[in-house]
């Protein structure tokens, strides 16, 4: 299409300034970001976990503990920040309402965009280190009985100017904090030299048609940054959903590091406590802290992670609500349902996904970067809008690994610790089985069962 072609040549021409760091929007951030850190260490308390104080007993303990999984319960979950008042939502209500109604929603990676950035003034150390500051739920998160606003902050609301466009999003998943706005039909995301690579690689690979455009690294705030396609530009008011592909979502070294060098986490037990107050061994209770891939290995069996070798990671609707809340979804049932829901129950958008999913199917069956890659964390983004058009993008490859010289993966059989395989192909395959329920080309294709 010659205007997108246009777009992708604006923003190359932008990447090449790198160093320049794209100038749109710095005066504005700086005077966000003093503001911002005004209202965050209102809003949050860091919490610090005193490691030093676990005795090399219990770090022992933990690890043993943490190859058994607990049967798991649901609980209400718990809010962090501070409850926001009346005043405060009068203050961004008009915002809000202008952001879901124009909704010119952008996104790559598992990140969607409305249209101001909270990203703008935060940066991803900002919103880690003080834990409470995300992006997540600025639109409406009509998950269990959590309002949104009593999660999450509204920092960048005050500072909405109705005359910047594609410059604020909503994350659904992954790292909070990791988006900016790039120049017109792109944005920026945080610098890392693994995805990077798989940026690189990508290129001229099969696979590159179904990936966000890419731009190289330019440099923002003194921040390096991946320049890429904004997924959703050409939507209008899209419904957007991440599904978290593989049964395994922690790298192999992350559970060799974990085992040598435990190190264990305060927030990762919180949010375990958050989701199943039961979850945690009574060690871990005492502990107050859990390890990283026994937090993982737990959300995957809790989610259909293990079952289906996907999980359904968040969706954003096109009314503007958000629901970020599928840790324990993990039936067939369950994501079928979900899934129909999304798609609004419209055969033509369902037919479209499946056919797109078909295509991915097939270039990841041909590609020279998915055989040798151990693909760890990386969602597919489905989005759709009101004119039914649909696409699929293979997003996030923060975690995606290439393999020793010479070792290829099967993506399909199951993972043992050293064959570092991944499940992707086998949760694709269960995906499309769950999408074809739907629609009347799914149920033919012999056994309707996931593997
Ligand atoms: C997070 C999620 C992320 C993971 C993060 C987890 O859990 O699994 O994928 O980041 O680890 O806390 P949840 O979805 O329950 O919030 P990585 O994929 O980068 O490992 P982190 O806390 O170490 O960032």
């Amino acid at each position: 299409m010659p205007k997108e072609r246009e777009k992708r040549r604006k923003a190359s021409k932008e990447a090449g300034l790198s160093g320049a760091g794209i100038s749109d929007g710095f005066v504005k951030e700086r005077r966000t970001s003093r503001r911002a850190s005004e209202l965050r260490d209102e809003l949050c308390q860091v919490k610090e976990v005193k490691l030093s104080e676990f005795n090399t007993t219990q770090v022992q303990t933990s690890m043993m503990e943490a190859l058994r999984v607990p049967q798991v319960t649901i609980t209400p979950d718990g809010g962090c920040a501070r409850e926001i008042q009346q005043e405060d939502w009068a203050d961004v209500e008009g915002s809000l309402r202008r952001k879901l109604s124009n909704s010119s929603i952008s996104s790559t990676g598992s990140s969607i965009m409305l249209e101001e950035s909270e990203d703008d003034i935060l940066s991803d150390n900002e919103t880690k280190s003080k834990g409470n500051i995300t992006l997540e739920h600025l639109c409406e998160d009509t998950s269990e009985s959590k309002p949104w606003w009593k999660i999450k902050t509204i920092v960048n609301w005050p500072f909405v100017s109705p005359q910047r466009r594609n410059l604020s999003w909503v994350q659904l998943a992954g790292h909070k904090g990791n988006f900016k706005a790039g120049g017109e039909g792109t944005i920026l995301k945080k610098f890392s030299e693994n995805e990077k690579l798989c940026f690189e690689r990508l290129q001229g690979d099969v696979l590159q048609d179904f990936v966000p455009g890419y731009y190289g690294v330019v440099e923002r705030d003194g921040d390096p940054f991946l320049h890429m396609t904004d997924l959703l530009v050409n939507f209008d008011r899209p419904s957007v959903m991440d599904c978290k592909m593989g049964v395994r979502t922690y790298l192999e070294e992350e559970v060799v590091r974990a085992r040598e060098r435990p190190k264990l986490r305060r927030d990762l037990f919180d949010k375990m406590l958050e989701v199943d107050s039961e979850a945690p061994s009574p060690q871990e209770h005492l502990q107050r802290a859990v390890t990283k891939p026994r937090y993982m290995q737990w959300r995957e069996t809790l989610s259909s992670t293990h079952t289906l070798g996907f999980r359904i990671e968040g969706i954003k609707k096109a009314d503007g609500t958000c629901h970020t809340d599928f840790k324990k979804t993990r039936s067939k049932e369950d994501i079928t349902q979900i899934f129909r829901d999304f798609a609004t129950n419209n055969t033509n958008i369902l037919n479209s996904y499946l056919s797109k999913l078909a295509k991915i199917q097939q270039a990841l069956m041909s590609s020279e970067f998915f055989k040798r890659h151990e693909v760890i964390g990386s969602s597919l983004l489905f989005i759709h809008d009101h004119t039914d058009r649909a696409e699929v993008w293979l997003i996030d490859f923060g975690k995606t690994t290439a393999l020793p010289e010479g070792q290829t993966l099967d993506h399909s059989i199951p993972w043992q610790e050293g064959n570092r395989e991944d499940g992707y192909m086998w949760g694709l395959d269960n995906l499309m089985r769950t999408l074809g329920s739907l629609t009347n080309k799914g149920t033919s294709e012999g056994s309707n069962e996931c593997l």
